[in-house]
């Protein structure tokens, strides 16, 4: 069980994933992913995007091919659902007001779900203000927290472990320019129990280091793994100083 994995892991050090969205990468690119991610630093890889127009299954079968680790789904919407997956974030974006994205997806896509074997685990989604518009604010039709409304982010993280979400992921959304800032990490990862999740814009060693310091528990980084493996090492031994 992967869940349970992950607080397990915790206990004694940081964790890292990989973002993979089926429309950035081929077998080739998905071989030298799972290559880097064998070294021990990477605990498990997403899968999922925004827009994916490319088969989130034949992605998820390539990574399973290739991988012992756990291939968790992060879907954008109901259609990137595989049941080759080992689980699946059911991600409701409570920093949003859109009910679609809060409980409606979810609706469709539960008769579905409980058909397959995928773990499912209930995840907070808080969309923080990055100096951009991401896809996944365009998509959801919601509006980003502010970055400097710590206030809001904490009691938006604290309402999402009231109602069991088992994960809080502060997302700043992928390519975000700034990444979550420290202080709201910190501020958030000092009013819930549950692990907190890190991602958006992240693509630097020192951001990693600044990122884990500050209270993420795990960290998830996309974009920056598209620029191939030379690019990766960096970022992975960043990792490793935070695994014990
Ligand atoms: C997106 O947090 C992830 O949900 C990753 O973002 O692509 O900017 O690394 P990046």
């Amino acid at each position: 069980m992967i869940y349970p994995d992950i607080r397990d892991k915790l206990r004694s050090g940081k964790m890292f994933g990989f973002l993979v969205d089926p429309d950035k990468h081929n077998r080739e690119s998905l071989a030298e992913l799972t290559g880097a991610a064998e070294s021990g630093r990477v605990d498990f890889i997403l899968v999922g995007g925004s827009l994916v127009s490319g088969s989130v299954d034949e992605t998820v079968a390539i990574l399973k091919e290739s991988t012992d680790l756990p291939v968790v789904l992060f879907p954008g919407n109901v259609l990137q659902i595989s049941p080759r997956a080992d689980a699946i974030l059911l991600l409701s974006l409570i920093s949003g007001r859109n009910p679609e994205f809060l409980i409606g997806n979810h609706v469709v896509a539960a008769p579905l779900l409980s058909k397959t074997r995928l773990e499912i685990i209930p995840t907070g989604y808080i969309l923080i203000e990055n100096g951009r518009t991401t896809s996944v604010e365009y998509m959801s039709n919601t509006k980003p927290i502010p970055g400097d409304k710590i206030d809001l982010a904490v009691a938006t993280a604290m309402a999402g472990e009231m109602l069991g979400h088992k994960l809080i992921y502060l997302e700043a959304g992928s390519g975000a320019r700034e990444s979550v800032n420290g202080k709201m990490i910190s501020a958030v990862r000092s009013h819930i129990k549950i692990p907190l999740i890190v991602g958006g814009g992240i693509h630097t060693p020192e951001q990693i280091r600044d990122t884990y310091r500050a209270g993420a528990d795990i960290i998830i980084v996309g974009s920056a793994i598209e620029q191939g493996s030379a690019s990766l090492e960096p970022l992975l031994k960043e990792v490793e100083a935070h695994k014990s």
